[in-house]
């Protein structure tokens, strides 16, 4: 990723955001921490002594062995609970199925098709403990990587858990990648097995990945065996004494598999991030520390209660997916839904339509899904009867104030805290997020980060910012969850998170700090563009525009110009109803300049059907940027979600000339 960190001199803060919304008395009540107050004094107390706090946060979970040491700290490698041993597929299941909760729903799924099943903590233990079996039956062994390569079926949840329990590293690739991607990954990674499925359904098509898969095996040296899971029934190709199908070797499994005492600091998994430029970064994440601190921000962010349904609409092909759809809740106990297929299929309303079925309580997405919501129109939403829910999240991207308020009142019918939560693939789990039950919300910031979580906002030299100055985001002390390496890569990972703030782990993010001690996230620095002198955090001036009632998403980038140095360029996708032209546009620029002032003022508004977005809904603005200064687009492109859109963008590009 390149950054643009010589120095943060001028990044300004151009957004002025004053409703707050203060917690309701129902969360406040059942909560650990019910006040600021008690937030304050719990942070401090966790910031004076970390490894006191996350002791005893590690107490609350199973270990076989007990650690001798809580924090082995060698800048900038860090070692938890040092000499525990532990399993997370152990916490996750078996510590369930010896209470009531065995007959409890662990998994409730829906396919695209709207094929159900549900599996209680007693049946997905029995099917985890046999493709447990299955593994090792087929050569893996403590330590080996597993490629993981399938849809959101159960069965993936499965082949990650049964890896945890023998203590294999899953290396789950998200679906959506192509074979190249695929190849990349297995190699780096010298994964001996890969598990997929025949085919995934996505907006009523069936989508062949075990083709994906064929093509992506022609050069990966130490792929041994392929498991194939049967989902959609398509022809596809089996290779003698490679492939094998999942229902035939489950079919002689034993149902008796033992969890492995795992050494705290045993790899977990790797899971590829891919930066702009250069290779993907194969991201690792071990034991005991993972297992901790995912486990307890699930149980505080989101005020989990036993009866609660819990849908998080991540893929497990992202971080997301396996923080808090899998290990979070399942070692608390929760029910948690799982959706195979798109949003809008058949129709806009497929997610409301979900939550009004299951009567789902805590519901979990992202901005760029909620824009995209906005977009479509409030008449999906309203339909339905979503009263079950009782509070929302949001992740993967700062969401913009307006969008904040349209999921507050159209989703939680303003009766729902909204967490914001801040968190990376290389933190492991969430770091900046309110708390339902004490923080009172502003929308568009994560608010504060969660005690033991030493974030701050810092000068290039690590001095702290003052207040409503801009900085670069850091992390002052190591945390459980944190990343131990990038896989192979030990040079990779100390330059990338830890040379550019000294003694420091650097986020990528520029943000600041309110008078509340708020953390207001304003994009990765590389977003930040220079316009006379005054540094822009690209979130900020997009989160004006889409305060405007014809945009419902937009992006904002810089390109070089003679006269200023930058210019900046919005793209702007417009809501239904609307249509662009050269009166709006002016509209649109006028808007900007009441907003944040003149200098904030886009210099192009160009209309685009889509955005170009990552994979996981983050929008590309490098592309944009290239686009937006007319040059070639090179890099890495195996991350967009369309490559039409860039198409779509091209073309109007050319129209617009
Ligand atoms: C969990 C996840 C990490 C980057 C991160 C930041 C952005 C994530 C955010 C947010 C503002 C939030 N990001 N959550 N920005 N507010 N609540 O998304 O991990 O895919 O690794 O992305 O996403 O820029 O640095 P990952």
């Amino acid at each position: 990723m390149p950054t643009n960190t010589e120095s943060n001199a001028g990044i300004s803060s151009v957004l002025h955001e004053q409703r707050v919304f203060k917690p309701g008395p129902e969360f406040s009540e059942g909560a650990t921490i019910k006040s600021m107050d008690e937030y304050e004094k719990q942070y401090k107390i966790a910031a004076d002594d970390p490894q006191k706090y996350w002791a005893n946060v590690a107490s609350q979970y199973h270990w076989f062995k007990k650690w001798d040491t809580v924090l082995e700290w060698n800048e900038p490698f860090s070692k938890w609970f040092v000499g525990g041993e532990t399993n997370l597929c152990y916490n996750a299941l078996d510590v369930h199925i010896n209470t009531w909760r065995k007959n409890k729903a662990a998994i409730i799924w829906e396919g695209e098709p709207g094929d159900q099943r549900t599996l209680t903590y007693l049946q997905l233990h029995r099917e985890v403990s046999k493709f447990a079996n299955v593994l090792k039956r087929r050569g893996i062994q403590k330590g080996d990587r597993v490629a993981i390569y399938m849809g959101m079926t159960p069965e993936l949840v499965i082949a990650v858990l049964a890896c945890a329990r023998i203590g294999a590293v899953h290396n789950v690739i998200f679906a959506g990648f192509s074979a190249h991607a695929l190849t990349e990954r297995i190699n780096d990674s010298h994964a001996k097995m890969i598990v997929c499925a025949d085919g995934t359904i996505r907006r009523g098509k069936s989508l062949n990945l075990k083709e994906v898969v064929d093509e992506a095996l022609v050069d990966t040296p130490s792929i041994q065996n392929v498991i194939v899971y049967q989902r959609t029934k398509e022809t596809i190709h089996m290779q003698d004494g490679r492939d094998h199908w999942w229902h035939d070797l489950m079919g002689l499994a034993s149902e008796y598999c033992p969890a492995e005492s795992l050494d705290s600091e045993h790899p977990l998994f790797i899971l590829y991030t891919s930066g702009s430029t250069g290779k993907p970064k194969g991201i690792l994440h071990s034991t005991g520390g993972y297992m901790t601190h995912v486990a307890n921000s699930f149980k505080h962010v989101f005020d989990v209660k036993e009866q609660d349904i819990y849908w998080c609409t991540a893929d497990i092909g992202w971080i997301t997916g396996h923080s808090y759809m899998i290990y979070g809740p399942l070692i608390n106990g929760s029910t948690i839904v799982v959706y195979e297929g798109a949003p809008n299929y058949p129709q806009w309303d497929r997610f409301w339509d979900i939550i009004q079925r299951h009567k789902v309580t805590i519901f979990y997405t992202a901005p760029t899904a909620i824009r995209a919501f906005i977009r479509a129109g409030d008449e999906w939403v309203t339909k339905h009867d979503l009263s079950s829910l009782r509070l929302l999240g949001t992740v993967g991207e700062p969401i913009n104030p307006e969008a904040w308020m349209w999921y507050y009142k159209n989703v939680g019918k303003e009766k729902c805290p909204i967490v914001d939560t801040w968190w990376q693939t290389e933190t492991g789990g969430i770091m900046i997020s309110p708390l339902p039950g004490a923080t009172p919300l502003k929308p568009g910031t994560a608010t504060r980060p969660l005690p033991g979580i030493l974030v701050d906002v810092v000068h290039k030299d690590g001095t702290p910012c003052q207040a409503n100055e801009g900085g670069f985001l850091v992390v002052k002390h190591p945390w459980p969850s944190m990343l131990r390496t990038i896989y192979g890569d030990e040079e990779r990972y100390k330059t990338t998170y830890w040379s550019e703030v000294d003694g420091m782990y650097f986020t990528g993010d520029g943000a600041r700090k309110d008078n509340d001690g708020y953390i207001w996230i304003m994009g990765r620095v590389d977003d930040v563009v220079n316009i006379s002198g005054h540094r822009l955090g690209t979130s900020e001036v997009e989160s004006a525009l889409v305060s405007h009632e014809a945009v419902a998403e937009a992006a904002v980038v810089s390109r070089p110009d003679e006269v200023k140095g930058n210019a900046l360029v919005a793209f702007v996708t417009l809501k239904e109803e609307f249509e662009g032209n050269q009166k709006l546009r002016e509209e649109l620029r006028a808007h900007v300049a009441k907003e944040i002032g003149p200098i904030a003022k886009p210099d192009d508004v160009r209309w685009a059907a889509a955005l170009p977005k990552t994979r996981s809904g983050k929008i590309m603005r490098r592309l944009l940027r290239e686009m937006a200064s007319s040059k070639e687009v090179k890099g890495d492109v195996t991350t967009l979600e369309d490559f039409t859109v860039l198409e779509k963008l091209r073309e109007e590009e050319e129209e617009s000339k």
